[in-house]
């Protein structure tokens, strides 16, 4: 097994002081990570000891390192899972045939939009996150997000290391202008919307863990089938990675929802203006941020029907997630039956070939997994006697990608007119009141053990370690 080299200016296990030229080209965007890092990263808290995992080796028992470490002095790096010398490729045109160790000229273009499009949204969350450890509800909360930060940074390296090893001055210069778009930025914005909105309290943050996260978690899951191998074999790396930042999301949910019952416990109530005079969330207002949350990343799979989706499928560039699920991976002469707006407020139904629906059949099995938290979430509910639900809404409410973009309908996808989708979007979406209230609870926690009113403490630490553990010393 090749093993993690952290003695060089940058870890890797990709053997790089053997390709001198790559190498001397990576030591050179180095420091351009590291200024862009001070500059968009974290504000404040660069000197402070974070308790941080890295990683010791690439296969999901490699995580055993847990330690303090300055931000800054994260050891980012290049890493790929172990090759696998009887891979092949697994669907398309060319199933059954090599898997590919340089990129086909013809794909070249393709592949490296792609790379670039994720790559993209690394250092764009990054950014959009980063004046929230000014407000972290504890010390635990504080590093969970600074871990999320700096493995973030890491999937930056990820793509950052195909761009240079596999497309020449292409690639570097794709490279310098991942750190120079930014989220937000009216000139130079992020590629994909969802990297563009403003996340300014945790609730936004925990949304953004479970609900984008997880499309990260499906779109690497498709990219680790490409044929292009390393590409394949980085995405299996990163996806060890995304399940903690899964993970902060789903818990920190919960960990809302549970005070906001202890609360209704406590005065005996469910009036959402009690619930918020006494300083916790109302169950109504994390269903708008659900909303929010979830209908902006189901815009990251693309349109339903898309003919990109159906050439990256053909030839070989990105699979269905666990394309070894399905039986037949060639996917000619399937048809999928979408459910489209009919332009006079109905819907009707169309049937496109299965390869040009490849978005929607992801988007598909990402909404189930969607709903697992929720059910959790739920039986939270269930078990403290209320009777109301949490639930997603239909996937063609509140869309600007696809078919159903700036179509109005309500939250169970029933088309409607735009004049009733506007009077009714403050008891759907986040008003601005709701953001209001949700941000003046954003006071910084930083002693030892303590939380924020507005949210339970968690089940258990963070690597065996209690609760009260002091996860960040501040400086
Ligand atoms: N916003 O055929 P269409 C993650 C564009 S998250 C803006 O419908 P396609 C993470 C599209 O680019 C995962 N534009 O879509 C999470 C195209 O533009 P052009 C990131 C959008 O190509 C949390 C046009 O609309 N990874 O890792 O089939 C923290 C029509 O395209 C959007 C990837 O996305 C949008 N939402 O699919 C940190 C994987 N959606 O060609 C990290 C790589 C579509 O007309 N990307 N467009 O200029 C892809 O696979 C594809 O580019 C997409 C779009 C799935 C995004």
């Amino acid at each position: 097994m090749s093993t993690m080299n952290y003695e060089d200016r940058i870890p890797n296990n990709v053997n790089l002081t053997s390709n001198r030229t790559l190498q001397r080209a990576l030591e050179h965007w180095q420091p351009e990570f590291l200024n862009w890092w001070r500059d968009l990263g974290p504000t404040d808290f660069q000197i402070s000891d974070v308790y941080l995992r890295t990683a010791i080796s690439v296969d999901t028992k490699g995580w055993a390192t847990f330690g303090y470490v300055k931000m800054p002095e994260y050891r980012w790096g290049i890493f790929l899972a172990e090759p696998d010398p009887n891979r092949r490729v697994g669907f398309g045109d060319d199933y059954g045939k090599e898997v590919w160790q340089q990129i086909p000229g013809e794909h070249r273009a393709t592949l490296r939009r792609l790379i670039v499009t994720q790559g993209d949204t690394e250092p764009a969350s990054v950014e959009q996150q980063r004046l929230l450890g000014h407000t972290a509800p504890s010390l635990y909360d504080m590093r969970n997000i600074f871990q999320v930060n700096v493995e973030e940074g890491r999937h930056l390296w990820a793509m950052v290391y195909l761009l240079h090893a596999y497309f020449g001055r292409e690639g570097r210069e794709d490279a310098e202008e991942l750190l120079e778009r930014h989220s937000g930025d009216a000139n130079n914005p992020r590629i994909l919307s969802t990297f563009n909105e403003p996340i300014r309290d945790w609730l936004s943050f925990y949304m953004f863990t479970y609900f984008t996260d997880r499309d990260g978690k499906f779109q690497l899951k498709s990219l680790a089938e490409s044929s292009f191998d390393p590409l394949s074999r980085t995405c299996r790396f990163m996806l060890t990675e995304e399940a903690h930042h899964m993970f902060v999301g789903d818990t920190g949910i919960s960990r809302v929802v549970k005070r906001s019952l202890e609360v209704m416990k406590e005065l005996n109530t469910d009036d959402p203006e009690t619930i918020r005079k006494a300083g916790a969330i109302d169950i109504p207002t994390v269903q708008k941020y659900l909303n929010f949350w979830f209908s902006s990343s189901l815009d990251l799979f693309g349109g339903d029907s898309s003919s990109n989706a159906a050439s990256y499928f053909a030839n070989g560039l990105k699979g269905r997630p666990d394309e070894f699920r399905y039986e037949d991976h060639i996917a000619l002469g399937q048809s999928f039956t979408l459910e489209l707006p009919d332009g006079n407020g109905g819907i009707r139904k169309e049937e496109i070939p299965m390869r040009n629906a490849m978005n929607e059949v992801m988007r598909d099995s990402y909404v189930k997994d969607c709903e697992t938290g929720l059910r959790r979430w739920n039986k939270l509910i269930d078990a403290a006697g209320y009777t109301f639900q949490l639930t997603l809404p239909s996937t063609r409410f509140r869309r600007t990608i696809g078919s159903w973009a700036n179509v109005p309908t309500d939250p169970a996808g029933n088309p409607i007119s735009p004049e009733e989708f506007e009077a009714k979007q403050g008891g759907w979406l986040p008003s601005n009141s709701d953001r209001e209230f949700i941000y003046s609870l954003m006071k910084g926690v930083f002693e030892l053990g303590k939380m924020a009113a507005w949210i339970a403490p968690p089940e258990r630490g963070i690597n065996n370690q209690p609760v009260d553990y002091e996860y960040v010393r501040l400086q």
